[in-house]
């Protein structure tokens, strides 16, 4: 029996960052296709998941056997600030109803994805799956917070009266090819590129938002995609896993812009706007257990990574997701 696998969000950074392991990849291989598979990679123009029944008739079309729901409103701190309940609203709503739709459509498995910032913002450290409900996560974005949190939830009661095979991701923070570059409402590594990239094109101060000193850790879509794939394939359980690099891989935001200035060579002044907010000072996130359950898995190192997402933002600027430019 062919097994059919939908990729809602497949148009997105981490969507087209699967599209592209699973075309790469060797046939047959850990992270590549397999014969009997067929991979659809859905944009929002084949069904706005907010909507019942486009949700449902986006399933009859496909008969998925699996899915991996990326969908969402996605955005950076400055965005998530800005539209709590929006972000709380439209994520409920896409949820619910892929949720219901793989459940109405006897789904062999599920699998949803969450964000490290789902966590509370004052607890020990490092993150953990086992702390993701042990308090409030931090005000900046607890309207989308909330709204990836109650997923897990939903997946254990689905579990629990229907037998649904339904679980979870928590990737960190993703940056990659086809990213979101818009200035404002992207998240700091595209919208860094961006705006380095501007300033060196219009010999314009590079200005990085906040302190600097907030911690992050980054991983690379093509890293995380094939975490998605071998969770697709070899995880069967309700509890999530945070999908991430090492608790010791956090950099500094400055460290990432000094980064993106190299990659960008950009010769100017670069200075920090401490009028914008910082967010979260950190989110470390364990991945113990993720290497537990997958074995050894090779990391893209960083700074290789980001050279590569500014490579293909060079050459992708006319058809990126630059958002609205302001002339010079
Ligand atoms: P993205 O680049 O903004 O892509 C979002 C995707 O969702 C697009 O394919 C978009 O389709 C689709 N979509 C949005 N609203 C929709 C709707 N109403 N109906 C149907 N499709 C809709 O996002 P991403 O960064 O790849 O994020 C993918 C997943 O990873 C999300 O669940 C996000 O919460 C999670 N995540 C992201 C990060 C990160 O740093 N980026 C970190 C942790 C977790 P169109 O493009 O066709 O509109
Ligand atoms: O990536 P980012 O928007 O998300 O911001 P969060 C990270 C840090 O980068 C903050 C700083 O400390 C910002 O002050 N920063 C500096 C910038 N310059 C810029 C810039 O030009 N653009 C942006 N966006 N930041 C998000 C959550 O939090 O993480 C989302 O709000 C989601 O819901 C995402 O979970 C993964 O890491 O602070």
């Amino acid at each position: 029996m062919s097994t059919v696998i939908l990729v809602t969000g497949g148009t997105g950074l981490v969507g087209k960052a699967i599209e592209y392991v699973i075309e790469n990849e060797p046939v047959g291989s850990r992270f590549g296709k397999r014969p009997n598979e067929k991979w659809i990679f859905a944009a929002s123009s084949e069904g706005d998941l907010r909507d019942p029944e486009q949700t449902r008739k986006l399933f009859e079309k496909y008969q998925p056997t699996h899915v991996i729901h990326l969908a969402a409103l996605v955005g950076g701190l400055f965005k998530n600030m800005k539209y709590k309940l929006t972000f709380l609203r439209e994520n409920i709503l896409i949820n619910d109803n892929v949720l219901h739709a793989s459940y109405e459509h006897k789904t062999q498995k599920l699998i949803s994805c969450l964000s490290t910032c789902v966590f509370p913002d004052k607890v020990e450290y490092p993150l953990t799956e086992l702390n993701i409900h042990n308090g409030p996560p931090h005000e900046s974005n607890f309207g989308y917070a909330h709204a990836k949190r109650m997923v897990d939830v939903q997946n254990h009661a689905y579990k629990e009266e229907f037998g649904c095979n339904f679980t979870s991701a928590i990737p960190t923070n993703v940056f990659g090819p086809h990213d979101n570059y818009d200035l404002e409402d992207s998240h700091v590594i595209p919208g860094l590129i961006h705006k380095c990239y501007l300033a060196k094109q219009n010999n314009t101060p590079f200005v990085v938002s906040g302190t600097g000193k907030p911690l992050r850790q980054f991983i690379y879509s093509r890293d995380l995609a094939k975490l998605f794939i071998w969770q697709l394939r070899e995880y069967d359980d309700v509890e999530p896993v945070i999908l991430s690099v090492g608790e010791d891989e956090e950099v500094s935001i400055k460290e990432v812009a000094d980064a993106i200035v190299k990659a960008v060579g950009f010769q100017g002044s670069y200075t920090f706007d401490t009028s914008r907010a910082d967010g979260q000072y950190r989110k470390p996130a364990s991945n113990k257990k993720l290497l537990s359950l997958i074995g050894d898995f090779k990391f893209t190192p960083f700074e290789e990574a980001l050279n590569e997402s500014v490579k293909w933002f060079l050459e992708n600027y006319d058809n990126a997701r630059i958002g609205k430019v302001p002339t010079a």
